[in-house]
């Protein structure tokens, strides 16, 4: 495929991936260097970090819930990332309109099948295949800006915890899920409003009361398993389509605040959508780099893609609750090239998709981008042309790039980009 960070309609044809071949539409934007981070599994690689913070998730929730001394839990970790837009977007009640769903945003394979862009894609065909208790773990694709937090591609573990009537009120059977005029209605024609920001209108409020302290207590309790009882937290308001009340969790890491994860109460449309209608749930996503990062003092998320054995085996045959400190293998120097380039006359800078120009950076530079910010924009008081310029920061991991070498792939990227945008390089 080529062209593939153009806008533009692409010819029909067909993607093979795997053994498996699709078809394309203008919706492909999907790039050969993203096809190649596919099937890599690192969360299963028993000497990378993402998986020893998998190990040790996994086992809190295992000891959390136990029933006659076995895990309640199912752990689903061997997914395909290939999901369509129903599991991504339309199971999870996400509108047609929202901008999550933009091209701007995911790599499409066509406009109806796309790499999953969160765990959450998988929660409602496995809430039909009727389980209850379960953690789906695997890669996630976001088109995104390029920094050392951000990487197309992370790591996500969601979880589902849903609870009968019987078991969320053990203690007091007089109590309710459902509010009085929901139980004898059909689920599948009830209207459920979220109006009102304590609740679900379908949900009575000691439910939702009780599946909130369950949910938040289940969390701090895995922040503190994995940082400590010391570790600094404070949850915030947040909204998420499939989800009401919704809340983000940060910790205080570094003199900052950064969001670890969402989760919130399971709207009530989806469970009743995929089965369970006599049931409440809590859900909720995190992200393993972030985490690791923070775990181990790993600088730079592109670290995690590492093959270097000094990086490697710092993880290599650890007990996975071992307190591990990242030790840099060495730093290699960045060296920084700028690029600027006029739009052609019938676009703005308002409309040019800095995502476009990012994949396109990726595609040619690989994994020796460390950065690219947008340093000017500038409109000529004259002709009025509209010119954009761009910093890319390249720096290998492992060892010192010349620059020779970095002026030329830098030229590469000039004449794949005036190529794909119709720019002309100033
Ligand atoms: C979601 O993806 C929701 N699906 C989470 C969820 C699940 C909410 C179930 C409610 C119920 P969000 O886009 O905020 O939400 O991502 C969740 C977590 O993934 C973030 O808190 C963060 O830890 C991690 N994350 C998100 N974007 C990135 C990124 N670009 N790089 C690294 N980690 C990221
Ligand atoms: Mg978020």
């Amino acid at each position: 495929i080529k062209n593939n960070y153009s806008t533009a309609p692409k010819s029909l044809a067909t993607l093979r991936i795997g053994e498996k071949d699709y078809r394309t539409d203008d919706y492909t934007n999907i790039t050969p260097k993203i096809l190649s981070y596919l099937n890599h599994n690192l969360h299963l690689k028993n000497d990378n970090p993402l998986s020893l913070v998998r190990r040790r998730i996994v086992n809190y929730f295992y000891s959390s819930f136990t029933h006659r001394g076995n895990p309640t839990f199912s752990v689903y970790d061997n997914m395909s990332p290939i999901v369509s837009t129903k599991q991504n977007f339309d199971d999870l009640l996400i509108p047609d309109d929202h901008p999550s769903r933009a091209k701007s945003d995911c790599y499409y394979i066509n406009s109806t099948t796309l790499l999953r862009a969160h765990m959450t894609a998988h929660q409602s065909e496995l809430l039909r295949a009727g389980l209850d208790n379960f953690l789906m773990i695997g890669d996630v694709y976001r088109r995104d800006e390029i920094d050392s937090t951000h990487f197309p591609v992370f790591h996500q573990i969601d979880a589902v915890r849903t609870q009968r009537k019987e078991q969320l009120f053990e203690q007091h059977p007089d109590l309710h899920i459902f509010e009085k005029n929901f139980e004898p209605t059909n689920p599948h024609t009830f209207k459920n409003s979220i109006a009102d920001p304590t609740k679900q209108s379908c949900h009575t409020l000691e439910a939702t009361k009780l599946m909130e302290v369950q949910l938040k207590n289940h969390l701090i309790g895995m922040v503190r398993h994995l940082f400590g009882e010391d570790i600094k937290y404070r949850w915030v308001e947040a909204y998420f389509p499939f989800t009401h009340p919704s809340w983000e969790l940060e910790i205080f890491y570094e003199n900052n605040w950064m969001e670890i994860l969402g989760c919130g109460i399971v709207r009530n449309e989806i469970l009743a959508n995929a089965g369970p209608n006599n049931s409440i749930a809590y859900a909720f996503g995190l992200g393993l780099e972030r985490l690791a990062m923070a775990l181990y003092k790993i600088p730079d998320i592109r670290l995690m893609w590492s093959k270097d054995s000094g990086f490697l085996t710092q993880f290599q045959n650890k007990n996975v609750n071992a307190n591990i400190v990242y030790k840099p293998v060495s730093i290699y120097p960045q060296c920084t090239n700028d690029l600027s380039f006029w739009l052609p006359s019938n676009s703005s800078i308002d409309t040019f998709t800095s995502n476009d120009f990012y994949d396109l950076v990726r595609d040619i530079g690989g994994d020796i981008i460390e950065q690219v910010k947008l340093k000017d924009k500038f409109i000529h008081p004259k002709t009025k042309k509209h010119s954009l310029c761009y910093s890319i920061v390249y720096r290998h991991l492992e060892r010192t790039l010349t620059q020779a070498e970095v002026n030329k792939i830098h030229k590469e990227i000039e004449e794949a980009a005036t190529k794909t945008f119709n720019v002309v390089i100033r």
